[in-house]
């Protein structure tokens, strides 16, 4: 069971002296979160990667949303995927997605760089 949980998840609207309209979605993972990369799927759902940090390590974050920017919940029922890409043996972990691709079969991959202990690494994790 990963410590980290959605501590919240907000979507407002413009301010009102503003013209040009827009959303806002944030959400907050754990103590310092980052999104990168940025994807939009086929049907029309939004894809975010980056990385979660939880006050020691820093793992691939994923987060998807509907196309209102309401958290996914047919997505790791939270719409928020955490994966740890180092080996558990690095003491300090710092795995960071930075770029996004959908398959055509649907399927999501994030590249990034994952510290293996002496320097950083490509990383590459699918999600099926
Ligand atoms: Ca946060
Ligand atoms: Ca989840």
């Amino acid at each position: 069971m990963r410590r980290r949980q959605p501590r919240s998840t907000q979507s407002r609207s413009s301010a009102a002296s503003d013209v040009y309209k827009r959303q806002i979605v944030t959400v907050d993972i754990d103590t310092d979160d980052r999104a990168y990369a940025l994807a939009i799927q086929d049907d029309g759902k939004i894809v975010a990667a980056g990385y979660s940090f939880d006050g020691a390590n820093t793992d691939f974050a994923l987060v998807r949303c509907d196309e209102n920017g309401e958290p996914d919940q047919t997505f790791d029922t939270d719409g928020i995927v955490i994966t740890q890409v180092a080996s558990p043996v690095v003491l300090m972990r710092f795995d960071e997605a930075r770029a996004l691709a959908i398959q055509a079969d649907g399927k999501i991959i994030a590249a990034g760089k994952s510290y293996n202990s002496t320097d950083d690494d490509f990383a590459l994790v699918r999600y099926e």
